[in-house]
């Protein structure tokens, strides 16, 4: 997911100030510099002795700046994109998972208003129902892509977020997501992890890595979002523009919305 979330306090540190001083750079040369230009900022913002640990232990990404890099914007046709992330994979095993387990769907439902086949979706699109959920270290790439100066204002908010996950021991410095930071079964950015996190399984702690944590966090974000329970999700219906706020690609909310259907039917 791509959305961005600007906290409060990532807000008002983007008002020049004395502590906005850390210069960005675009190769690792600076980084070092940058981190302890970088301390006093995380803790003007509330960042505890965990989180400025793990700041400090960051390491410049280089995996994380490749694919940064190596990202094309192309646009996809809507039969295109359906056919390159697997749609047909992704409804079958949508379907027998829902049928493994529909309990544990209708109970986000219930308590959320999101249907099983948007979940499912999103699982299977963004991580393959949790096979591939990255091989970066998250505090490491959002740290990188905050001082690299290509985004440094829409990554420096999920940088104080990282951190404030790390206080709360939700992730470690130690903790992978995908290249750019983006965490867990459904690859929330830190931000939105922050914003949107709950504890699907109950057990005390919310764990990105946990399938019931991720799914309930997810089904979260839509009710935060305005979701409408009950309401349908195709196009012209109320919950359709809802499936934008995930993300932002029209090809993206339109074959959500296709392949919800599919699982859900
Ligand atoms: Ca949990």
């Amino acid at each position: 997911m791509r959305p961005s979330l600007v906290l409060a306090a990532g807000l008002a540190l983007t008002l020049a100030g004395p502590l906005h001083a850390a210069g960005c750079g675009n190769t690792s040369s600076g980084f070092e510099a940058w981190k302890v230009e970088f301390v006093p900022v995380a803790k003007s913002a509330g960042i505890g002795s965990s989180g400025i640990a793990a700041l400090k232990g960051a390491n410049y990404s280089t995996k994380t700046i490749s694919a940064d890099r190596g990202q094309k914007s192309f646009k996809y046709s809507l039969e295109k994109f359906m056919q390159v992330r697997g749609s047909d994979v992704i409804v079958a095993q949508g379907r027998k998972r829902k049928a493994k387990n529909p309990e544990f769907y209708a109970s986000l439902e219930r308590q959320y208003g999101v249907p099983a086949g948007v979940i499912l979706a999103i699982h299977g699109m963004e991580t393959g129902f949790g096979a591939v959920m990255g091989d970066t270290q998250v505090v490491s790439a959002i740290a990188t892509l905050t001082y690299d100066c290509r985004r440094s204002d829409f990554f420096q908010p999920h940088l104080l977020a990282a951190l404030v996950l790390v206080d709360r021991g939700e992730i470690t410095s130690a903790t992978i997501g995908a290249r750019h930071g983006e965490i867990g079964h459904t690859q929330f950015l830190p931000g939105n992890a922050l914003a949107y996190g709950v504890d699907g399984d109950g057990d005390g702690r919310i764990d990105f890595a946990d399938m019931a944590d991720a799914l309930a966090s997810t089904a979260n974000f839509f009710a935060q979002k305005g979701w409408k329970p009950g309401k349908g999700y195709q196009p012209g219906e109320p919950n359709y523009a809802v499936l934008k706020e995930w993300n932002a690609a029209s090809v993206y909310q339109q074959a959500l919305a296709i392949m919800g259907a599919q699982i859900d039917g």
